[in-house]
């Protein structure tokens, strides 16, 4: 009996401390496996990424290897738009939303709604009307479908989307032309109400800028002031080479976590490519016609040159030593898509170019900015080279 016992020891600890007399062949062979984003990062934040139909639908299966070893949130680039999901009064088209959560659950992801209320791409009936009763209905209507259908599956919604001017002032959208501010509080107390475990955010691009900032603190503070739940804010990080000045975006952090909600870098990407209007941010409604096809406009056809991307390597190096700063604040940061190819930069503001803006190239391959944002974390001394 004892020798029974004695031999199961022994087996379990040979087990347990994967020790054999056997010579592991390939300890030396075996190339050493780069760690992926969302575990280097683990105890930091968690990493996103956006994902369009032809991931959601398993189609893209190069960016579906990607998205399920690096990044641990996805959030639906465009299939949970209200227009999409919502495109006739009594119409609800859950195709691709239940594809999408099943997606996210496969894989133990954290699911990000996007998004519940955007002047952009409502239901077109939504423009016409200008009863506030009426619209109310409808925006609560909206939000107990779209929100009730996935509760308890979604992680956290971007609730309203855009409602502020780059002067901090509200966007003149459809719903405060006929509802007045009402609607953001009516918006987060439905979305709550809907979903009470989701977290429940603001989101808007240009969230750095001074008056921006001031705007968004006030309409955080109507919505906490209403009494209904806010959880915290997206700031979009459609940013390029050399703007935002990363102080304003420390600012805005700081300012946004000081209302008691968690910050969270919902759409980030860098754009590389010329920009002579001094154009900041994502305003889907801006698009230059005129410039398509000019070569001037669209300088890296054919390929990134070294100094670009030793450029961009250090912007994003500096961007998450930020984010690393106060990771105690920042609870997520997500990319706006996965690779370069499917980036929304390539169509605007002018369509048919060729940025670089994400950390997977054309063909899903890792980018050096991969390993320098990886680095920061492994080997916080390195030095960016090419
Ligand atoms: O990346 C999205 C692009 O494919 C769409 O054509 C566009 C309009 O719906 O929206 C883009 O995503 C936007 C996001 O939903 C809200 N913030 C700005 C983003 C970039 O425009």
């Amino acid at each position: 009996m004892r020798l029974i016992f004695r031999t199961l020891f022994f087996a379990l600890f040979l087990q347990f401390t994967n020790c054999s007399d056997k010579p592991d062949k390939t300890e030396n062979s075996t190339p050493p496996v780069t760690p992926s984003l969302k575990t280097t990062y683990s105890k930091d934040f968690t990493i996103g990424a956006a994902i369009n139909e032809a991931i959601i639908l398993q189609k893209d299966t190069l960016a579906l290897k990607v998205l399920k070893r690096d990044f641990s949130s996805i959030t639906p680039e465009n299939i949970m738009k209200w227009e999409e999901i919502h495109p006739v009064a009594d119409t609800f088209n859950f195709d691709l939303s239940d594809k999408f959560v099943a997606l996210g659950e496969e894989n133990e992801m954290e699911i990000i709604g996007h998004t519940l209320v955007w002047h952009s791409q409502i239901g077109p009936w939504m423009n016409t009307l200008t009863d506030s009763t009426i619209m109310a209905k409808y925006i609560k209507e909206h939000i107990n479908t779209v929100a009730g259908r996935y509760k308890g599956k979604i992680h956290g919604w971007d609730v309203v989307n855009e409602a502020l001017n780059e002067d901090g002032s509200l966007r003149e959208s459809v719903f405060l032309k006929v509802m007045g501010d009402g609607y953001l509080p009516l918006a987060f107390k439905q979305a709550a109400e809907a979903d009470p475990e989701a977290e429940l955010y603001y989101n808007d691009y240009n969230m750095w800028k001074p008056e921006k900032r001031e705007g968004a603190v006030r309409l955080v503070k109507l919505v906490q002031e209403s009494g209904a739940r806010i959880s915290g804010v997206g700031m979009q990080g459609h940013w390029g080479l050399e703007e935002p000045d990363l102080a304003e975006v420390e600012k805005s952090i700081l300012a946004y976590a000081a209302l008691g909600v968690k910050v969270m870098i919902t759409e980030l990407d860098i754009t590389v490519l010329p920009n002579p209007w001094d154009m900041e941010g994502a305003e889907v409604s801006q698009n230059f016609r005129e410039f398509e096809g000019d070569e001037k406009m669209n300088p890296y056809a054919s390929g990134l040159p070294d100094s670009v991307q030793l450029k961009l390597a250090n912007r994003y190096t500096d961007i998450f030593k930020l984010f690393l700063k106060h990771k105690d604040k920042i609870s997520r940061v997500t990319f706006w898509g996965v690779g370069d190819a499917n980036s929304w930069l390539n169509g605007w503001p002018i369509r048919g170019r060729t940025n670089y803006p994400l950390l997977f190239d054309r063909e899903y391959n890792r980018k050096n900015i991969y390993d320098s944002v990886i680095g920061l974390k492994t080997q916080p001394n390195q030095k960016l080279a090419l």
